[in-house]
């Protein structure tokens, strides 16, 4: 008796713990990638199969609940090129090299894995060579508000450069979750969710629900070990700049910009 007492206190704990953190856990479920942290892949072909997750979606301007359908999501991470590389900290010094100081193969990181299960159209981001920097997913379906949406990709093998002090190298990711169709002057947290880091470009998103909460991928240093003039090793970031987020986080269709407007 005492005993199933205590056992039943004991179940009504843990409920009240798991309800709580459901609660936090719908609060703050962020757009994210599903494995944020990964290690170095030097394989040949080597890929890190990956899925975007959709927490949430838009907000209605009611009573600020996310009880608003996703139409499509965009994903684009930084070419690398003219992306900006930091240490320490995301925010961090600015590193005034290029980001082959630290990774030996970064080109076309994203490769889609065909599904249909929630959008039915997925189609590459790729830049002028023809690398593949993201993709967009929509239509057919939407994604209904209150479910979660798991969108399949993968990233290439990266490779620390091996001379290099990087312990980590983290890709911030740029994201939008579209719920309604709008131009940039459209953008609340009823049409759009941007989870993209604040570089000054059109999709920073100040004020907004994601504002400045970017989705990360770090690519954790485990093939050459650290020089040891290195120390500790530095934690390296890198973020796609306004002039790319400006030309690659869009949606075209059939040669059209449907997104934004
Ligand atoms: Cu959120």
């Amino acid at each position: 008796m005492f005993r199933s007492a205590i056992m039943n206190y004991r179940a009504f704990a843990l409920m009240g713990i798991i309800g709580l953190t459901g609660a936090w856990q719908s609060a703050h479920a962020h757009t994210r990638l599903k494995t944020p942290v990964i290690q170095e892949n030097a394989a040949n072909h080597g890929s890190n199969y990956n899925d975007v997750v959709i927490g949430h979606g838009c907000q209605n301007t009611t009573d600020g609940a996310s009880t608003i359908d996703t139409l499509g999501t965009v994903v684009v991470f930084p070419d690398g090129k003219d992306s900006i590389i930091t240490t320490g900290t995301v925010d961090g010094a600015a590193h005034t090299g290029t980001l082959s100081d630290f990774v030996t193969n970064w080109g076309s990181p994203v490769t889609i894995i065909q599904d249909s299960s929630v959008f039915s159209h997925q189609e590459y981001i790729k830049d002028s060579l023809g690398n593949k920097l993201g993709f967009w997913t929509g239509g057919g379906k939407v994604l209904k508000a209150g479910y979660r949406g798991v969108f399949p990709f993968t990233t290439a093998g990266v490779v620390i450069e091996p001379t290099s002090c990087a312990k980590s190298v983290t890709f911030v990711v740029a994201i939008a979750d579209i719920c309604e169709i709008t131009d940039t002057s459209g953008f609340s947290n009823a049409t759009v969710q941007l989870w993209t880091p604040a570089v000054g470009s059109i999709y920073d998103g100040v004020g907004l629900h994601g504002y400045n909460s970017p989705a990360t991928l770090k690519v954790t240093r485990s093939i050459a070990p650290l020089p040891s003039s290195c120390g500790d090793g530095v934690d390296v970031f890198v973020k796609p700049s306004k002039a790319q987020l400006e030309r690659d986080l869009r949606i075209n269709f059939n040669g059209t910009q449907i997104w934004p407007k």
